[in-house]
């Protein structure tokens, strides 16, 4: 992309509305737009974030054997008195009346619908167990939508609904999330920590929350900073091995790790002091086992092996796929601007041409620009050098690629790596072995 022509309306002022880093430099890294209270528009370069975060949300879900779909974001009213949460949802729920005067509802969650396509299209316990998931818009109408794409109305979220024949099955799926959600934290680029925590509206007995730990979160939390050590990504943990997951399972409760109602002082004290952790969090996700709460009202049944009716068992597991994007900033920024993992960074770097409109520079930069096939950002702007530094480090590319009048007549470029400040001067070759 080039920034001359590209709608990345960066911000020098800090938009006095914003209360928190992550939601001051989306809209100064000109991420975000606010079209309504809770509900952003994403321009280009934050809706490459998010289709980054997607993607390894993605990856990771069907790496455990979860299939992909898409539910609509319009439901009808009659699901959700089937399960009797029509009413009890509240005023969070945004109902719509049709032109027929048909009660629907923008979704805030899918465990209705999802119930109610499964006991459509399954009809014996030889089909179980299934995991679907899609990634789709949500609508709560949250009396404060506060910290931008943090707490909105409309979000991104990805949710997934887990259907097993008995409760050992369910809890073998519960587990499999369990794993998918660390390894995808953790490939993002952070640490979540995984705590017990309280079902709320989506109901049942056993649920987790996987918290970062953010200055600005909602939460108090404590835990044991052994967790941080610990690589999900190259662990051994198999998702077609029960007995593995059981171990993953005994593994995180064996840490440490609470919620300010949940906290227990006495079992706190046993953590050696040195490895005690305390702050504030941000919850990016939170999985549910919830048994027979919706399959049960809403009559869902399976044929079972001797003639019997079975009801399934069912889980779901939320990720908040856009407030994943204002809790990695609030994990990963400074004085400067965000520093993108490289993993969901919009672009892999930033060539910036110091004189543009001077052949060497121009042809340099744009030689590289084509050898990055669309994963560079050309800063092709007529503008001062120190104006394009401070954009480049505001938007936070894991690298620069500084195209200079002197540097570039020996054709040469010097780098910058974003996170650590490092700086290269490299032969144009040497640079792109280095970054692609
Ligand atoms: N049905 C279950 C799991 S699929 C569910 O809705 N869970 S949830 O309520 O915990 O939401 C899942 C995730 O969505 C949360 O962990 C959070 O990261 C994100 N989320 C929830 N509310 C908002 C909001 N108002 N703005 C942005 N993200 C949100």
């Amino acid at each position: 992309m080039r920034l001359s022509h590209a709608l990345i309306p960066t911000l020098k002022q800090t938009p006095a509305e914003a209360q928190i880093a992550s939601h001051r430099l989306m809209l100064r890294a000109g991420l975000v737009r606010q079209t309504a209270a809770g509900i952003y528009a994403w321009l280009p370069a934050g809706w490459r974030v998010l289709q980054n975060i997607s993607r390894i949300v993605r990856e990771e879900q069907d790496r455990a054997g979860a299939q992909e779909m898409l539910m609509p974001t319009l439901q009808t009213a009659d699901l959700w008195r089937e399960s009797g949460r029509y009413d009890a949802y509240g005023p969070e729920m945004l109902r719509i009346r049709d032109r027929h005067e048909r009660d629907l509802l923008y979704g805030p969650t899918n465990e209705e619908m999802i119930t109610d396509l499964a006991r459509s299209a399954i009809q014996s316990y030889r089909e179980l167990p299934q995991i679907l998931y899609h990634i789709q818009w949500k609508f709560r109408d949250e009396v404060r939508p506060r910290f931008g794409v943090m707490r909105g109305r409309e979000f991104l979220m990805k949710d997934a609904y887990s259907f097993d024949v008995d409760y050992e099955g369910a809890l073998v799926s519960y587990r499999r999330m369990m794993l998918a959600y660390l390894r995808t934290f953790q490939r993002l680029g952070l640490r979540a920590i995984p705590m017990l925590a309280d079902t709320g509206p989506i109901g049942g007995d056993l649920s987790h929350e996987f918290i970062v730990l953010a200055p600005t979160g909602e939460s108090q939390v404590f835990y044991d900073s052994d967790f941080e050590t610990f690589d999900f990504e190259k662990s051994e943990f198999r998702y077609d091995d029960p007995s593995d997951l059981e171990r993953l399972h005994a593994l995180i409760n064996g840490y440490y790790a609470a919620t300010s109602e949940k906290h227990d002082e006495a079992r706190w004290e046993q953590v050696p002091a040195a490895r005690r952790r305390e702050g504030r969090g941000i919850e990016v996700g939170q999985i549910f086992y919830f048994g027979r709460k919706y399959s049960d009202p809403m009559k869902f049944g399976v044929a079972g092996p001797n003639g019997t009716m079975i009801t399934p068992e069912m889980g779901s597991y939320g990720i908040g796929v856009s407030r994943l994007v204002g809790a990695i900033i609030e994990a990963s920024h400074d004085e400067a601007g965000i520093i993108w993992p490289d993993s969901v960074a919009p672009f892999r770097a930033a060539i910036l041409n110091l004189r543009v409109g001077e052949a060497t520079c121009d042809h340099l930069a744009e030689t590289l620009y084509a050898k990055f096939a669309g994963a560079a950002l050309l800063d092709d702007r007529d503008e001062r050098a120190g104006a394009k530094f401070a954009d480049a480090d505001l938007m936070g590319h894991p690298w620069q690629i500084i195209v200079g009048p002197k540097s570039a007549a020996a054709g040469r470029v010097e780098l910058k790596r974003r996170g650590t400040g490092e700086r290269f001067d490299l032969s144009l070759d040497d640079a792109l072995a280095r970054l692609l």
